[in-house]
């Protein structure tokens, strides 16, 4: 295994370990303020035994990521040494709209060698992310974790243990995507302006197309699971051939930060014998509802999404915590242990399949407080459109750049209801805003604040939020392959 590769697993976790020290000091520095580094780098990495040249977003200590503090300005210099142009979207964070690292409607693409600073106010403490929003990087694993930690989460007893999920393969997800669209262009967002006279619906011709894998995906009335084989499921980049341990003392607690950087991936995580509290759900703290089970063993987790879980008083042994892919046996994960604990191997494919992902979660949880209560102001429709056919897909019948923008208007209660006339779920992300699941399928509920929700096939999720972040926003498919091929539109505020 190359040196790098090694040392950059180690530093995986190491930010939260220097983030508690720096917390401990009091703040005597009067120098001027730094920005935090971050580059854009290519670094191999070996999986099933094989190279793979990936990227990476790293410290200059070779930490991947950041791990910052609430009171803080999110401070950061962003430097591309990946040797092609890239863009970074910080996933879950508000920040003003040409920060927010969408080439075409944030800022253009960062060229090779170049830097972009950024500086805003961090609104919240929780579980982020970081990746490219740039073509198919993504699965590329150009991610990083993005973490902003409460000062008082300190005073909790429970430690951090960071996962960043990934789906991965060997190919070039150009010929991936070429596959499963018979040759259709991709989607570049950064010619957005040019890209108007796209023609909608066209179909591909199926080439190259593997109609075997798409029916294996095929589960009753659920529709379509995966539509994209893959090599291998990383938990902080390994497989369960050779996972992360994670030393931990027994009888203390843990909060688990998981995060989802599938490209085309949701999961269903597994904690096994051990249960859970669910304290945050894509950064956003939540509690169970109602009558709702305050413990959990297995959270749904859709492409894009966190959760935060907090394991109290583990018992003495090995726990291993698994990610396993809706609809199929494979999984990944890492394996907590306290000292002189016997590691079991763990198969990287589970005896069944796992089922589709639901919206259990959302029904179950709800925000730890609650946003005032508000009639909505304005309410929009958002159909979710397309099929495997040729890999169309889009949002209210049209691919991006032939999109017609959602309008809103500042200060206005917000009301969005998605509708999924396709077969596959989506996983729908809206950037710049935090926003609460308010109906599922019609039905009125005080669901958890997201930026990720699912809307499962021949269902109807509606999210709400107060529009008080001016801009034009990104708002699409999580399925990375499923946005290149057009399914995003924008929220854009009305003057
Ligand atoms: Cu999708």
């Amino acid at each position: 295994m190359p040196m790098n590769s090694r040392f950059s697993r180690r530093r995986f976790l190491a930010g939260s370990a220097a983030l508690a020290a720096a917390a401990a000091l009091p703040c005597l520095s009067r120098a001027a303020p730094a920005p935090t580094v971050l580059r854009v780098v290519k670094r191999s990495l070996e999986v099933n035994g094989r190279a793979a040249s990936v990227f990476g977003i790293v410290q200059p200590d070779g930490a991947h990521g950041v791990a910052t503090l609430t009171g803080m300005p999110f401070f950061v210099r962003l430097e591309n040494q990946a040797g092609e142009e890239t863009l970074v979207h910080w996933h879950g964070l508000t920040p003003p709209s040409d920060q927010d690292g969408v080439p075409g409607l944030s800022q253009p693409l960062l060229a090779p060698g170049a830097a972009y600073e950024y500086n805003f106010p961090l609104q919240r403490a929780g579980t982020f992310w970081m990746h490219s929003h740039h073509g198919l990087q993504e699965q590329g694993l150009l991610a990083a974790p993005l973490i902003v930690n409460d000062p008082i989460d300190f005073f909790t007893g429970l430690r951090d243990v960071v996962i960043l999920l990934h789906d991965f393969t060997f190919r070039d997800p150009q010929e991936i995507f070429a596959e499963l669209t018979g040759g259709m262009a991709m989607m570049d967002h950064s010619t957005m302006g040019q890209s108007q006279k796209m023609p909608m619906g066209e179909s591909g011709d199926m080439a190259g197309m593997d109609h075997s894998a798409l029916d294996q995906g095929t589960m009753g009335n659920i529709g379509h699971l995966n539509d994209v084989e893959l090599d291998a499921y990383l938990a902080n980049d390994r497989t369960l051939d050779d996972p992360e341990i994670v030393a931990v003392e027994p009888h203390r607690g843990v909060r688990l930060r998981i995060i989802n950087g599938s490209a085309s991936t949701n999961f269903w995580i597994d904690l096994g014998a051990l249960d859970g509290v669910l304290l945050a759900a894509d950064g956003s703290d939540c509690r169970a509802a109602g009558a709702a089970a305050q413990l959990a063993r297995r959270f749904p987790l859709a492409m894009s999404q966190r959760v935060d879980i907090a394991l109290y008083r583990l018992p003495p042994g090995a726990h291993p915590i698994l990610a396993q892919r809706e609809g199929d046996t494979a999984r990944t994960g890492i394996i907590l242990a306290t000292p002189n604990a016997t590691i079991a191997r763990v198969p990287t494919h589970a005896a069944e399949p796992a089922p589709a992902l639901t919206l259990d979660l959302e029904r179950s949880f709800t925000p730890r407080t609650l946003p005032p209560a508000r009639a909505a102001d304005r309410r929009l429709t958002l159909d979710l459109t397309g099929n495997m056919m040729g890999f169309v897909w889009g949002l209210n019948g049209r691919k991006f750049g032939a999109h017609q923008p959602l309008p809103v208007r500042q200060g206005e209660r917000v009301e969005i209801e998605m509708v999924n006339r396709t077969d596959m779920s989506h996983p729908m992300h809206l950037h710049g805003h935090t926003f609460q699941v308010v109906a599922i399928d019609g039905q009125r509920l005080n669901g958890p604040l997201r930026d990720t929700v699912l809307v499962p096939v021949n269902g109807r999720v509606t999210i709400a939020f107060d529009a008080g972040n001016p801009g034009r926003w990104a708002f699409h498919c999580h399925n990375l392959y499923h946005m290149a091929a057009g399914m995003m539109t924008t929220v854009e505020y009305e003057a």
